[in-house]
């Protein structure tokens, strides 16, 4: 049934080509606004690597989706064509009222829900008009890609990047990747970009192993991520050397290891962990971007050059500048330290926690990096710290008078119809804010003072969905 709607995703993929052929020459201005999450960095890169290699010439920035008073700055700018990417369907009203209506072209590309209709001047491409799930199927990434391996077969080793991208957006599911995305790994494969096996899915695999355990943050481990002497306990126990790294050991060891670790944990919420543990490893074969060769890596690598403000020095790693890579990788080791931090905090202020019976949430105020929250919410829950049985909220205030909730919810909980973008969407327009996402990771804005309005309709929202 997916083929049918694969098959319509590229055929409307063959226009936006058509759309940008004429497009190549370089007598246009063009400007691309990209989201600042790894998705967002790879798609952009996609998309510059073929700009470079066309001699186009673009500018590129990196931001949230764009708010109406954005557009009206960048409508009196001097670029022909605004491209999006990973946005821009949420937005697509005001990208009307602000960029069409002033004549400017407008290209998105993206997989966040929402409606698309044509009008004069707009083209884009959107996995959720084909009937395709743009919270699995494919990312941003990989809608890029999907466009630009069309005009040169020399694109192809760029499917390493949509895989980035839909890593990044955690997009691969217990069982692989589905969709666009099972294609895209499927042809890397076979073209030799990308091998696979099966291991454990921590960062920094090169490293010695202590310094791996005890950094781990995707999955953290509890009892081991930040405590160098359990993780050196651990790995003597086993009769390795401290300095043995992960890469080169054998299946059998490796899997020792990770029962070892499985059985070292504190938590006892282990499902979620062993999948986040041991899984599918990808490992890129070409030589293109700088840093780290195993994906999962790269991903937390564009995740810490986000977090630490620092998303250039990301893209430009992945753009195979060789002076990023230091830079790049002291911001993943900083970042992997922070995000310890942070998970140790939540780990150790669970009280703190409120349960519906429909949700969970935390109030942190200033005592949590806004930065970090959305991802934290994901490490805790993938790594069995809180339970993941329901959408669980973290509130930050974001200023004076506005508050910011990051939520994610259980795929039980969108694989049964639920929709955690639609609901946070709605509750924040309802409560002058504004807010959205796909149906397992979802972000609003509010006014300070309804943040107990907002918890009571996020709960009742829910309870009438079910
Ligand atoms: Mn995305």
């Amino acid at each position: 049934m997916v083929q049918t709607e694969i098959k319509k995703f590229q055929k409307a993929a063959d226009e936006v080509v058509s759309f940008f052929k004429p497009r190549l020459r370089g007598d246009i201005r063009i400007k691309i606004n990209t989201h600042t999450d790894p998705d967002g960095v790879a798609a952009g890169n996609i998309l510059a690597r073929c700009f470079l290699y066309y001699d186009v010439p673009f500018h590129i920035s990196f931001g949230g989706p764009p708010e109406p008073k954005d557009l009206k700055k960048l409508a009196k700018r001097d670029y022909d064509l605004f491209v999006f990417l990973d946005q821009g369907t949420g937005q697509l009203q005001s990208i009307e009222n602000y960029l069409l209506e002033a004549d400017h072209e407008v290209l998105i590309l993206d997989h966040h829900p929402g409606e698309t209709h044509s009008r004069p001047g707009l083209t884009s491409l959107n996995p959720h008009c084909f009937g395709l799930n743009g919270a699995r199927d494919v990312s941003a990434s990989g809608v890029v890609y999907s466009v630009v391996r069309k005009f040169d077969e020399r694109f192809k080793p760029l499917s390493e990047m949509a895989l980035i991208g839909a890593l990044g957006d955690r997009q691969e599911t217990p069982n692989g990747f589905t969709g666009i995305n099972r294609k895209i790994v499927e042809q890397a494969v076979e073209d030799g970009i990308l091998t696979t096996r099966e291991g454990l899915k921590l960062d920094r695999r090169t490293t010695p192993l202590v310094d791996c355990l005890s950094h781990s943050i995707r999955p953290f481990l509890l009892g081991l991520s930040g405590d160098e002497d359990a993780a050196r306990e651990l790995v003597e126990g086993m009769g390795l050397k401290p300095r043995a790294v992960l890469e080169e050991l054998d299946v059998e060891k490796e899997e020792e290891l990770r029962d070892e670790i499985l059985d070292r944990i504190e938590v006892k919420l282990n499902k979620n962990l062993k999948q986040s543990l041991w899984g599918t490893i990808y490992t890129s074969r070409v030589n293109q971007a700088v840093g780290p060769k195993n994906l999962h890596e790269y991903v937390t690598m564009l995740d810490a050059c986000e977090k630490l403000g620092k998303i250039e020095v990301g893209f430009s790693a992945l753009l195979g500048h060789e002076d990023a890579r230091d830079k790049a990788i002291q911001s993943l080791v900083r970042y992997q330290e922070r995000m310890i931090e942070t998970i140790n905090w939540l780990a150790s202020r669970k009280e703190r926690i409120k349960a519906t019976p429909r949700m969970r949430y935390i109030y942190v105020g200033e005592e949590l990096d806004i930065k970090m929250m959305g991802e934290a919410l994901s490490i805790a829950l993938e790594s069995g710290i809180i339970e993941n049985d329901r959408p669980l909220i973290g509130l930050v205030d974001l200023s004076e008078d506005r508050l910011k909730a990051s939520a994610r919810a259980p795929k039980e909980f969108a694989e049964a119809g639920g929709n955690i973008g639609k609901v946070l969407e709605e509750v924040s327009i309802d409560l002058e804010g504004n807010g959205g996402g796909h149906d397992m990771a979802a972000a609003a804005r509010i006014p300070r003072e309804r943040e107990d309005e907002f918890i009571k309709k996020v709960d009742q929202l829910l309870e009438e969905e079910n």
